[in-house]
């Protein structure tokens, strides 16, 4: 029997659907989703197994122009996506004009892999701008096939799906079948409470905000962990704890409420503010947060 496998690349503007469209892929909450730009920092893989095929998804980063070491970080990691992809995904949403980068923008064009432009949020549009934006967009990146889609809604998802599997090299897969992933456990604690943090706080609290998760004990009913939420300055760390601790209980509650039926298992989580002052602009802490690229 023949077997297909590769890397599909997930890249576009912040805040288009990316995560969205990989989660829908995978049928799991791998990547956090909020209405706020830079929701997602790191690589992250998802990955659909079938009996003869397996897709390799990584959901990156929203392309921007890096203003300090972070976002230098997460940039990264969307260059690398250009690099190891077999198809790329190019996902832009209704009423976005450009890819602001330009650089980033002439690779997409002249890339020598196929590219999936998929036109996302249509469920937001008319026929009449759709039709108009498809237009569009095949002009501006005319080796593109475009996709139509509702990542939220699962419109057309099934369908792109069938594409990448046509355009995927014959190949073995590259990780075990059973795997859906290629981050830890403790990855998904951070990015639940980080999710929950973008969620409750305003303006430049949740990008001053790294989550750690210091400890994690899995027994066979529960899983205990005690996480750690870094901020840059002592002002923040009041914001984050609130009034009486009000905020972040708020924050804990709800993402033990996600955990619990991401792992399926119980969980006790212990909460704490420190102040890492500028860590996002330190190489050493940034490293020691999943960083280095
Ligand atoms: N109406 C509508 N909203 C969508 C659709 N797909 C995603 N969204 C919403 O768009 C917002 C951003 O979604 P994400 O999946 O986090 O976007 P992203 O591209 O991963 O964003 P970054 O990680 O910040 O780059 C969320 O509020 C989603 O619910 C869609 O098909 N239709
Ligand atoms: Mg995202």
């Amino acid at each position: 029997m023949s077997h297909k496998a590769g890397f599909v690349n997930i890249i576009g503007n912040p805040n288009v659907g990316k995560s969205t469209l990989m989660n829908a892929f995978v049928g799991e909450k791998l990547s956090i989703i909020t209405s706020k730009a830079q929701t997602t920092r790191h690589r992250i893989l998802g990955i659909v197994n079938g009996a003869d095929f397996q897709v390799v998804l990584s959901d990156t980063p929203g392309i921007i122009k890096p203003a300090y070491q972070l976002q230098e970080s997460m940039m990264g990691f969307v260059k690398s996506a250009f690099e190891d992809a077999d198809v790329l995904i190019y996902m832009v949403e209704i009423g976005e004009k450009e890819l602001k980068d330009e650089a980033f923008f002439n690779k997409i064009t002249n890339s020598k892999i196929p590219v999936l432009l998929l036109l996302n949020k249509i469920d937001k549009s008319d026929q009449e701008q759709l039709e108009s934006q498809v237009q569009t967009w095949a002009e501006k990146v005319p080796n593109a096939e475009i996709f139509p889609v509702s990542a939220l809604e699962g419109f057309n998802v099934k369908e792109v799906f069938n594409r990448i599997l046509e355009l995927l090299p014959e190949s073995p897969a590259f990780y075990p079948k059973d795997q859906l992933t290629d981050k830890p456990e403790r990855f998904f604690i951070n990015e639940t409470i980080r999710e929950k943090i973008l969620m409750h706080y305003k303006k430049e609290i949740p990008y001053a905000v790294e989550v750690d998760t210091e400890e994690f004990f899995e027994e066979e009913n529960i899983i205990r962990v005690r996480s750690v939420i870094m901020v840059e300055r002592e002002t923040q760390k009041g914001i984050i704890i609130g009034h009486k601790g009000s905020a972040l209980k708020r924050v804990g509650v709800e993402a033990r409420k996600d955990l619990e039926t991401f792992f399926g298992k119980q969980i006790h989580i212990e909460l704490y503010v420190k102040v890492n002052k500028n860590w996002r602009s330190n190489q050493n802490q940034l490293k020691r947060f999943g960083y280095n690229n």
